[in-house]
């Protein structure tokens, strides 16, 4: 896209007040995959999961980890299903926007547009917005997925930075780098949420996030 720091200041959606919000007329914004993720953003708050899960300013919902099959030194926030996890951050420093990174682990049979085992989404809210909602498949679901998005159907595993690396055998399992920046924000608080919509077990499928990162801008 590349559009992404000529508009950061202004957001998809432009705060009409301090603290206030105005949902974006598209949810899914930018999925930039950026080697480093504080391009044009100041780090407020990073989390890889290996140790204590929180940190100054920082409030997890659950502190659950776990490790993948095939890396026991990979620890993650999870595993999840029909769930949603929040971070509350506290202290946030003046600023217009907010980026959100975190790389999204699809663990197992999720079923991506398929309207009988699924539509199995990922979603994100900010303060109550919606910001990011988008289904995800692993290969042998023909229904595709919507991510990368913004619109259309693409393949199973479209626009991941990994697939089958993480050694889950039902189905696959996959990576992916979620960005979701030019988020208009200016409060010293904010409310991230990442739910889903899986309805099957968790033992059929399920997800955990990593390498969390907050900028402010
Ligand atoms: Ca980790
Ligand atoms: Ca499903």
């Amino acid at each position: 896209m590349g559009s992404r720091l000529s508009r950061r200041h202004f957001g998809v959606g432009a705060a009409v007040a301090a603290g206030a919000w105005v949902a974006p007329s598209v949810i899914g914004l930018d999925r930039v995959a950026a080697a480093t993720p504080s391009g044009g953003y100041t780090t407020f708050y990073t989390e890889d999961f290996q140790g204590a899960v929180g940190g100054p300013g920082a409030a997890w919902s659950t502190t659950i980890t776990d490790v993948p099959p095939a890396d026991a030194n990979r620890r993650f926030l999870g595993q999840f299903n029909a769930d949603t996890v929040t971070l509350s951050l506290s202290g946030l420093p003046a600023h217009d926007c907010l980026c959100i990174e975190f790389d999204f682990y699809a663990i197992q049979s999720w079923d991506g547009n398929n309207t009988g085992t699924g539509p199995d989404a990922l979603e994100v809210v900010v303060d109550g917005a919606l910001l990011f909602s988008e289904t995800f498949g692993h290969p042998g679901q023909a229904a595709g997925q919507s991510y990368p998005g913004p619109s259309g159907v693409f393949p199973a595993q479209s626009g991941a930075v990994e697939t089958g690396t993480l050694g889950y055998t039902f189905f696959s399992d996959t990576v992916y780098r979620i960005v979701i920046c030019d988020i208009a924000h200016t409060a010293s608080t904010a409310t991230i949420s990442i739910s889903d919509t899986l309805f099957q077990s968790i033992g059929d499928e399920s997800w955990g996030i990593d390498n969390f990162f907050v900028g402010t801008a």
